[in-house]
């Protein structure tokens, strides 16, 4: 689904987030492992203020695992948890189910009460992150949609992961950032943003410059090319020949290659490919 934010949208989506974030004991904040960065939105440090978080690189099947490996150690330094998923194999989500389960819970009342009641967590994310494959990973088969309990704000359903956690039904939608080309790229590449944003062959060209400079090999092998020019124009050409990409007069059809090469980018087909290293 293709959101198109507005002000409007983003001031309603912060009001929400602010509403539910009272409930929670935990915020787990979905990333996409290729773009830790620019899958972030800042909004959510202070909306969760002091509020504990966990960083679930998602689609960690899609990145390199070197590189996110590096991240993760960032975001230890930095002292939060932060750990690589796949929301496809359930890769990670034990270990991200067992640190929810260990958040401190804070609530006074049932602290006085000595009352142990289950953590309660929420997951955010941008557009298109995983959200609900994530949410269907660690929620498992055994589980129960648990009423409104009381004290709860009314229309929001709690799941009952094990007898020590709970998670909001619904995940918080942070809005993608918009503050420089580069982040906007990214989320393109990774299909956050819509493409109406930027045009296509733009798109490709950076794409195919970075994986140039960063992945020279796994251009080679998708593509048969037996050496790499430097030029992505000459490249992405290279390519729309090969497959046999071309328009009338037989020049190549530059969009329905950068079509192509973006498809095969989001599906994984070149490879593990990390766009932004901490
Ligand atoms: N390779 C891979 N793909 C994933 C993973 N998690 C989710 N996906 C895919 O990413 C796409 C988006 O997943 P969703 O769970 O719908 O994402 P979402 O955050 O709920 O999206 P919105 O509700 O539109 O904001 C789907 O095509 C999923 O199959 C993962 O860990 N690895
Ligand atoms: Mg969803």
């Amino acid at each position: 689904m293709i959101v198109q934010w507005y002000p409007g949208h983003m001031a309603k989506a912060k009001r929400v987030l602010k509403e539910n974030m009272k409930m929670i004991d935990v915020v787990v904040e979905l990333l996409d492992a290729r773009i830790p960065a620019s899958s972030q939105n800042p909004i959510l440090k202070e909306l969760a203020g002091s509020k504990h978080r966990i960083i679930v690189l998602n689609k960690e099947d899609l990145a390199n695992p070197y590189i996110t490996k590096a991240w993760i150690k960032t975001f230890h330094d930095e002292g939060i948890k932060a750990i690589a998923v796949d929301s496809i194999r359930k890769k990670g989500i034990n270990e991200t189910l067992n640190s929810i389960a260990q958040t401190p819970i804070r609530d006074s009342a049932a602290r006085r009460l000595s009352i142990k009641r289950p953590v309660r967590a929420m997951v955010v994310g941008i557009p298109n992150v995983g959200k609900s494959m994530f949410i269907n990973s660690l929620v498992g088969r055994n589980t129960a949609k648990t009423g409104n309990k009381p004290g709860v704000t009314k229309g929001n359903q709690w799941i009952k992961i094990k007898e020590s956690v709970q998670l909001l039904d619904t995940p918080g939608i942070l809005w993608p950032r918009f503050d420089n080309e580069e982040t906007g790229m990214h989320l393109v590449y990774v299909n956050s943003i819509g493409p109406k944003a930027f045009d296509i062959e733009d798109i490709v060209f950076s794409l195919i410059k970075f994986l140039t400079a960063n992945y020279p090999d796994a251009l080679k092998e998708r593509y048969n090319l037996c050496q790499i020019l430097d030029n992505p124009d000459t490249i992405i050409k290279q390519i729309g020949k090969t497959r046999g990409f071309l328009i009338k007069g037989g020049d190549v059809d530059f969009r329905k290659t950068s079509e192509t090469i973006l498809k095969d980018f989001r599906d994984g087909k070149l490879g593990r490919i990390s766009l932004e290293t901490p």
